[in-house]
């Protein structure tokens, strides 16, 4: 092996022992807007230069002496204060004008890890220099829901309750835009890593307007929004939403009859003539329909739908879709996917099933669509699929043998009626259904969204 000179080998001294020296020409850089430096200190030599090398490699300019051209300072296992002190004493960069942000190194490991520089979130600063304390760095925050990660138990309920009352408010009133606002906003808050407590932490982040901002403010300091509190006590929003949580009842139809001066399901019942077969099931078991169906539940019909399935077409598979494959532990009705390996085996299935669940007694309510039907004006006027689907009432036995005793349309104590939707699916098919049957609603319109502009995008 060839010698080295003993200087060479040992490579400069990083760090404080650097300060001064003349600064090698720094390599190519794929990220204009990012000059590193990492502290050795705690870091220590060897390290330090394994993960310059591995930041060179994705691209990343890294200096081994400090300059007024580095934006990044990274150090291992420093606490802001430490972090600070070692900015101004240490590197002596008190003076600069433009001071780095001071970095945890697990920054840049996440950044080597993806081959680029993620965000620059809250977690990663060390401290914030005085300089800088107004340009906090923002949680960092995609504008897509389908972007992000959602957690069904998040930390804002108190704040995304408020905003989804408003929105339900304006979707009563017909009010499109702001219906889509209040829920982009409240979705943004489900997505924070930490519960909202100041209104400095909103900065930065997409699609929270005015009126929301508002809203939040409200609720931070009173507890309570006037607003919200008024909405929810009014005759209009307490009508728009009893009518609308009726099984087969939109709000175009709830705010006809609002506007009629029906105010009452009794009311409803008097103009029984206004009414749909699938509005009259949904008004006799309003009651039922309108009581969340637990997981347990869900899971007990599901098993019941699987034995009639197997019956009719052995192979075949029934997926538990819906809120509840989210992990939600209730919902307002059970969503069934049902498809078989073998691509076309399933035609004809769901009509089979159904009756047979009809002859067990256990059918309240039925309404099949078939693809292409050309009576589907749903299918044609909006992003809904064509797959073959049954909207359903279904009577739910809390123990077996009482189902058999049981005429449809008549409740008893000893079960439920439950809301319960069937989508069949050809093989080929299911990943697609299953995506867009996982839901949220609100997920699957970003989606759409999300791949409308992607494609303009691509297209420009
Ligand atoms: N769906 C959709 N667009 C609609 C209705 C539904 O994309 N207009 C999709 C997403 C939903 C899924 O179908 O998650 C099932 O619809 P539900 O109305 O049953 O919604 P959830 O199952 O999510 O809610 P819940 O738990 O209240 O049943
Ligand atoms: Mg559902």
């Amino acid at each position: 092996m060839a010698s080295v000179p003993l200087k060479r080998r040992r490579g400069r001294s990083f760090g404080e022992e650097a300060q001064g020296a003349a600064a090698p020409s720094p390599p190519l850089s794929r990220f204009p807007e990012f000059t590193l430096y990492l502290a050795e200190r705690r870091m220590g030599r060897m390290r330090r230069a394994f993960l310059t090398e591995l930041a060179r490699g994705k691209g990343f300019r890294v200096d081994e002496v400090y300059s007024p051209q580095v934006t990044h300072v990274l150090m291992e296992d420093a606490s802001g204060a430490e972090a600070s002190d070692y900015l101004d004493r240490v590197l002596g960069a008190s003076q600069s004008l433009q001071k780095p942000l001071l970095l945890d190194i697990s920054w840049l490991t996440e950044s080597i890890g993806r081959g680029k520089p993620v965000p620059v979130e809250a977690k990663y600063c060390l401290g914030i220099p005085e300089l800088l304390k107004n340009q906090v760095p923002p949680v960092s925050m995609p504008a897509y829901a389908c972007q992000r990660h959602t957690p069904l138990n998040h930390h804002n309920f108190h704040l995304t309750e408020a905003l989804e009352t408003l929105a339900e408010a304006a979707d009563f009133e017909g009010s499109q835009g702001r219906f889509i606002s209040f829920h982009r906003a409240a979705s943004v808050l489900k997505a924070l890593p930490d519960p909202i407590t100041n209104m400095s932490q909103l900065h930065g982040l997409p699609h929270i307007g005015d009126h929301s901002s508002r809203i939040i403010q409200e609720l931070l300091e009173h507890g309570v929004s006037n607003e919200v509190e008024t909405i929810k006590l009014s005759k209009r929003y307490q009508t728009m939403k009893l009518f609308t949580q009726i099984f087969g009842v939109g709000v175009k139809t709830a705010d006809r009859w609002y506007q009629e001066g029906l105010r009452t399901l009794d009311d409803l019942q008097k103009h029984s003539r206004k009414l749909t077969r699938q509005q009259e099931a949904g008004i006799h078991h309003f009651e039922d329909l309108n009581t969340p169906v637990y997981r347990h539940e869900a899971d007990a019909i599901q098993q019941i739908v699987e034995e009639v399935v197997q019956q009719m077409l052995p192979g075949a598979r029934v997926i538990l879709a819906g809120g509840f494959r989210r992990g939600k532990p209730h919902g307002h009705d059970v969503d069934f996917l049902i498809t078989h390996p073998v691509e076309g085996l399933e035609a004809g299935l769901l009509s089979k099933v159904m009756g047979r669940l009809e002859s067990q007694g256990l059918v309240l309510y039925r309404h099949t669509q078939s693809p292409k039907n050309p009576d589907n004006t749903a299918f044609q006027s909006t992003a809904m699929d064509d797959y073959e689907k049954c909207f359903s009432i279904l009577w739910f036995p809390k123990s077996p043998t009482t189902s058999s005793h049981l005429e449809a349309g008549e409740s008893s104590r000893d079960g439920k009626a439950v809301r319960v939707d069937f989508v069949v699916t050809p093989i080929s098919q299911f990943a697609f259904a299953l995506l867009g049957w996982t839901g949220s609603q609100y997920f699957e319109r970003e989606l759409r969204r999300f791949s409308l502009n992607r494609e303009e995008a691509a297209a420009e």
